[in-house]
């Protein structure tokens, strides 16, 4: 049985497990003893402490680590710029070398053979070090290297939906790191080793306050700062920039001004002075995220104002101190009417910003849902991806599981997250891909990247469900490098958390990587979505958003189901995409099949790919989506041996709700499809 003691969970992918493997650890020991860690500053510091930790915990070494080259240093840590490494690093590594990027190198230095990491800032080499770890922890090969990596994009960004009292909007895991009562939390100890998992992936930016700003979060800007700025300085040391969430009509709700117009010179004053009071205490601050016009949400429509006048007066307040102004794309009609057949929510986001594409401050930053409504378990890609071609934009993701099982299922998201990072947009011609477009090489801006809502709380393993940790992780990989492939990260998660067991590293691959299938065969089909229960968006309930106000219809009848989104017959939502795009999916044959109903109305009786009806489709997917939750426990059974008791037995838990809830999926889409459609199953399976 392998060690992994009670409270490891907590650890996530930095429990620093021994090395399993006698003769590396051995080599390994040798050449890790005595390191430089070049510096005294807050972040070398953390590099110091990580390393101490890590090599304690892989190796089962206490390694000498100075500020000065401690005689005989195998291991030397510091900028390119400095002595000696300056030395051994070449004018064209350096220029390879972006502000934040690393490089692991052996090189001579004095007639030794010495490992290096090295960066042009404190931060590159904080990244360094935790790759460095990395690969010790999974026994990786150290001679000859010579690895640069630099991360794609600038901002690598966590958005917390944390409210002050604790509570986080469609949080799984418990209560906020951050807060209790409306005060700082106590356990700062905890938010500590929050920063670093976040550096750890080389995460750089926190928004640390839930988009719904209410009252109390409102003074976050005000009297509540110095929460802020001790949080801030936690950060600091981890090279994490602090953001906040702020309220469109604080100055009103603050009791200051009677208006929050954005064109209005006091609000304009308000808005600078609170900027300046912010950046007085914390000078690095990152600046604000904007939730506006939006589900009940302030915003600049209340004064007859565009999205960029709000953004860019809110910008400019930022300007002088280099800060960012952040402002989501998540806009849409949330009082639409069902009986409404014009309006499609799907429309909502492209239809209010294209007409501003140009129009916003260069430090404005559009961020935008991966999907055109809202997180579910398979949507296609926003259109303003790429359509947007003169604003900065950066792609939001949610880590946390709000519709794709709450963290008591498993829903592994890094394949859905590599597959719209993969989806070509076209802007501008073939290769355009979400991937080129975060990392700012289709087109020109200043800022671009990703943002995920995150899955963290409380809860001693952080995410609920310890295999959820593997979604952050994901995340956070991707963000650096979007073009790493699904398996290669899921392996390195295992190796983590795990150990290099083949087995361990076989079954929980599978188990992971078959999940968000497995998920979307039990849930909704084909990509129509919100066949969840209203509110708390847990469990089946096929109408429980179909007369409502939220614009998110299925339309299923008799005959069939789907919504008509095509220029033609629909909505005209298709021709939001570039041609090639919108070519597709403008037919329903062309269309690829797991979002066919996203894009059109299909009779029960339409022949898919496969020679199955659509119906006949349903009820397939369902009864095998609970087979693959029942296989997938099969699996974990058979590690048993290779897994601690606790994660075991509380993995084996998780998925025994999840087997149960499943079945509760499969009978109610089932029946709901039998009874609409009358047509039996092929099968004669059991359908209620
Ligand atoms: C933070 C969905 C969620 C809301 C969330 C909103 C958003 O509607 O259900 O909880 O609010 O998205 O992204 O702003």
């Amino acid at each position: 049985m392998i060690e992994r003691s009670p409270g490891n969970a907590y650890k996530c992918w930095l429990t620093y497990r021994r090395l399993e493997d006698e003769a590396l650890l051995q080599e390994y020991q040798g050449k890790f003893k005595k390191i430089l860690v070049a510096g005294k500053s807050p972040v070398m510091i953390s590099i110091r402490e990580e390393l101490q930790a890590g090599l304690e915990g892989i190796l089962g070494i206490e390694a000498v680590i100075g500020t000065e080259a401690p005689a005989e240093a195998t291991v030397y840590i510091m900028k390119t710029d400095q002595e000696p490494v300056n030395k051994v690093v070449s004018a064209e590594e350096i220029n390879k070398l972006t502000e934040e990027g690393f490089l692991l190198k052996t090189a001579v230095l004095q007639d030794k053979e010495v490992l290096i990491v090295t960066g042009r800032s404190e931060r590159g080499l904080l990244y360094g070090t935790f790759h460095l770890l990395r690969q010790l922890q999974m026994g990786k090969e150290f001679s000859s290297l010579d690895y640069l990596s630099n991360p794609g994009s600038p901002l690598r960004m966590i958005n917390h939906w944390d409210n002050l009292d604790g509570s986080i909007e469609r949080g799984y895991a418990g209560n906020s790191i951050f807060y209790e009562g409306n005060e700082l939390t106590a356990n700062l100890e905890r938010v500590k080793d929050y920063a670093r998992l976040v550096a750890s992936l080389g995460l750089n930016s926190v928004v640390i306050n839930n988009v719904n700003v209410h009252q109390e979060e409102t003074k976050l800007i005000t009297d509540r700062l110095p929460m802020v700025k001790t949080i801030a300085d936690i950060f600091r040391n981890y090279g994490i920039v602090t953001f906040l969430s702020i309220n469109f009509a604080s100055p009103v709700e603050l009791g200051d001004l009677d208006t929050a117009d954005p064109l209005a010179e006091d609000v304009k004053r308000w808005w600078k002075d609170k900027a300046a009071e912010i950046y007085a205490e914390i000078p690095d601050f990152g600046g604000f995220l904007v939730k506006a016009d939006s589900e009940y949400r302030p915003g600049p429509f209340t004064y007859n104002r565009d999205h960029a006048d709000g953004a860019n007066m809110l910008a400019e307040a930022l300007e002088p101190f280099g800060g960012i102004l952040i402002w989501r794309a998540f806009v849409y009609n949330c009082r639409q009417d069902w009986r409404d057949l014009e309006t499609d929510r799907a429309k909502a986001a492209y239809d209010t910003f294209m007409p501003l594409d140009g129009k916003f401050k260069d430090n404005v930053i559009i961020q935008i849902k991966n999907g055109p409504m809202d997180f579910q378990v398979r949507e296609p890609v926003s259109p303003l991806f790429g359509g947007l071609k003169k604003t900065n934009q950066i792609l939001e993701l949610q880590i946390t599981q709000e519709y794709t099982g709450q963290q008591r299922h498993l829903c592994y998201l890094v394949p859905q997250w590599k597959e719209i990072l993969e989806f070509d947009t076209y802007a501008e011609g073939k290769g355009s891909t979400i991937s080129k477009i975060v990392t700012g090489a289709v087109i020109p801006q200043k800022h671009y990247g990703f943002a995920a809502v995150s899955n963290i709380g409380n809860d001693e393993n952080w995410t609920g469900h310890t295999l959820a940790q593997a979604n952050f992780y994901g995340y956070g990989r991707l963000a650096w490098d979007p073009e790493l492939p699904a398996e290669e990260i899921t392996e390195e998660w295992i190796r983590l958390t795990f150990g290099n067991d083949p087995d361990l590293l076989k079954t929980i691959g599978k188990i992971l990587l078959n999940s968000w299938e497995t998920y979307e065969n039990y849930t909704s089909p084909l990509g129509i979505g919100w066949m969840v229960k209203p509110n708390h968006h847990y469990g089946p309930d096929v109408d429980g958003y179909e007369y409502s106000l939220w614009g998110t219809y299925h339309r299923a009848d008799h005959f069939g189901i789907g919504v008509d989104r095509t220029v033609k017959y629909g909505t005209g939502y298709v021709g939001q995409y570039y041609p090639e795009n919108a070519e597709k999916y403008e037919s329903m044959e062309k269309c690829p099949e797991e979002l066919l109903l996203f894009f059109h109305r299909v009779p029960y009786t339409y022949r898919l790919k496969s020679g199955k009806t659509l119906i006949q489709h349903i009820y397939d997917t369902h009864f095998e989506g609970v087979e693959q939750v029942e296989e997938m426990i099969k699996d974990w059974q058979g590690i048993k041996d290779k897994i601690d008791d606790e994660t075991y037995r509380h993995v084996e838990e998780r998925f025994n709700i999840q087997l149960e809830h499943a079945k509760e999926w499969r009978d109610v889409i089932n029946s709901y499809f039998y009874r609409k459609s009358g047509i039996p199953d092929e099968l004669n399976r059991k359908i209620y």
